[in-house]
């Protein structure tokens, strides 16, 4: 059904550059993003930083710089990176911009007004790297369960929000339908969070100043997360331009780890209530990637650039071989021998060797003329089986599983022609049926292989011959059988994907 879709990542901390965890999580926002505008519906995809806090005051200090100039040069990273893999977000949200400061106090403002804030004293453990609270048996060894560093004691003045009001209409949201959270585990999760029983909790800091100002009262500000979680609505034009709002906001998605159930699913919902915003977003959540055992992350040894990847593997590769060999829900293990076997296996020997073939037959047996395919070609069920099962696994944001039906119709028509082995063949009729069946295959899997790998896809369209964008394409028309309609200039080009050595 063509719709709206707003789909968001979290927004990046600026305390250091980003690594291979953001890089999974902004993929597979983009891979979401672009298949959803290939099945033609209206996409807004947003990615940002998330810039003040404790966390970032105290690197901003350890590097001898201020807050801001540390946001500064640290956002810029999270831009090229994205820049670098191809990422299409349609804005980058700081939030230290105007327009969210003006968001931040308006939603917030309004949760006051509506009496779910109320002041108090806090005392409790905080985790600077997590910028969270922590109860005494949540620690291990007085240390934070995530960080393995020691919590520092906080005492207070505080305005808090009052979580413990909407157990009920969270517990009954979240019960309400399988897919508000997917996969279901990571519903059972926030489920069982709130039924643990809800605290409030503390919003307002008045030891910091790095932070949204809290309209009220002049001391303090909002508590990081309180101002992170609002980018979403900011971005949309919340305190702005309320008809934009209202058009996006229904069609909201947050692409997400596993790290962030808490404040997403809890906090987040909670707080929209709170403003009177009833419409709740929906999440797709993923696991941790594992190197060695150990979370990637940025405070560990296992820090990996996207850039060094990428210089090894090309964007598309890096890209296709990161979402096909994760799959998302579960944490799963990382690794360069991973990736390497993954590109060899799925686009040098499969998909880019398929490319090869084709063109090259059609050159010595066609003239360099695609035929058209056969309309009632074996290849046909295989290719529709393909289209009908990678929508499906889209739609369950399940993008190695749309993979993998992709690579299967390529796998497919290679063996196809080795059946069939038009090399051997004399120009003729038998020839050009073969290989125009062969090129619409090739066709319909440059478009289902677009999210993952864009560029990739648009030199195989080039190549067999079609004119235009890709992108212009819109399923499920542009995937059903025949649209290859023959007669178009293929051309021979370099392997798609050089086969790597390990
Ligand atoms: O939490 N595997 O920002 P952050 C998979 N600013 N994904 C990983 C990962 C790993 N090893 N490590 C990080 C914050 N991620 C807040 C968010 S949103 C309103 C505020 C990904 O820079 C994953 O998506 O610590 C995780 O949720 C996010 O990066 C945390 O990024």
């Amino acid at each position: 059904m063509v719709g709206r879709y707003f789909v968001t990542t979290p927004i990046y901390y600026v305390n250091d550059a980003p690594h291979i965890g953001h890089a999974y999580t902004t993929l597979n926002a983009d891979a979401l993003a672009r298949w959803h505008r290939l099945c033609g519906d209206e996409v807004f995809f947003l990615t940002g930083t998330d810039e003040h806090g404790l966390k970032i005051q105290r690197v901003a200090e350890a590097n001898g710089i201020t807050p801001i100039e540390q946001a500064d040069r640290t956002s810029v990273r999270f831009r090229d990176a994205w820049e670098l893999l191809d990422i299409s977000n349609d804005d980058f949200i700081r939030t230290t911009e105007p327009r969210h400061r003006i968001a931040v106090q308006q939603l917030l403002t309004a949760a006051y007004d509506n009496g779910y804030v109320e002041k108090g004293t806090y005392e409790g453990d905080y985790c600077v790297s997590c910028e969270a609270y922590y109860n005494d048996d949540e620690l291990i060894d007085g240390c934070c369960p995530i960080h393995k560093r020691p919590v520092e004691h906080m005492l207070e003045d505080n305005y808090f929000f009052k979580l413990s009001a909407f157990e009920d209409r969270l517990l009954e949201w979240l019960e309400s339908d399988p897919d508000v959270i997917i996969p279901e585990g990571y519903r059972r999760e926030a489920i069982g969070l709130v039924k643990q029983g809800l605290d409030d909790v503390s919003m307002t800091r008045s030891s910091l100043d790095w932070g949204v100002p809290v309209p009220w009262d002049d001391g303090h500000v909002f508590y990081v997360w309180y101002d992170a979680l609002i980018n979403y609505a900011t971005a949309v034009g919340y305190g702005r331009d309320p008809e934009r709002f209202a058009q996006w906001w229904p069609h909201t998605h947050h692409v997400m780890g596993k790290d962030i159930i808490r404040f997403h699913c809890v906090y987040w919902p909670a707080m929209l209530l709170a403003a009177g915003i009833t419409d709740l977003p929906r999440y797709h959540v993923h696991g941790f990637l594992l190197v060695g055992g150990e979370k990637m992350s940025k405070s560990s040894l296992n820090q990996i650039a996207p850039a060094d990847l990428v210089a090894d593997f090309g964007v598309d590769g890096f890209r296709y071989a990161v979402l096909r060999d994760n799959s998302f829900g579960p944490d799963g293990d990382f690794s360069y021998e991973g990736l390497l076997t993954r590109y060899n296996s799925d686009l040098a020997n499969t998909f880019g060797n398929l490319l090869q073939r084709v063109t090259t037959v059609v050159h010595k047996s066609c003239g360099g003329i695609g035929p058209a395919p056969d309309p009632h070609s074996v290849l046909r069920v295989k290719a529709e089986r393909a289209v009908a099962e990678s929508t499906e696994a889209w739609r369950r944001v399940q993008p190695s599983t749309a993979l993998d039906a992709t690579i299967r119709l390529v796998r497919d028509t290679n063996e196809y022609l080795q059946e069939t082995e038009p090399w051997k063949l004399e120009p003729g009729i038998e020839v050009d049926r073969i290989m125009g069946d062969a090129l619409e295959a090739l066709r319909i899997t440059a478009l289902l292989i677009s999210a993952a790998a864009p560029g990739a896809a648009q030199t195989a369209w080039e190549r067999i011959g079609l004119s235009g964008r890709l992108d212009d394409q819109r399923l499920p028309a542009a995937g059903v059988w025949g649209g290859y309609t023959g007669g178009h200039e293929v051309t021979k080009g370099d392997p798609l994907f050089p086969r790597l050595k390990g």
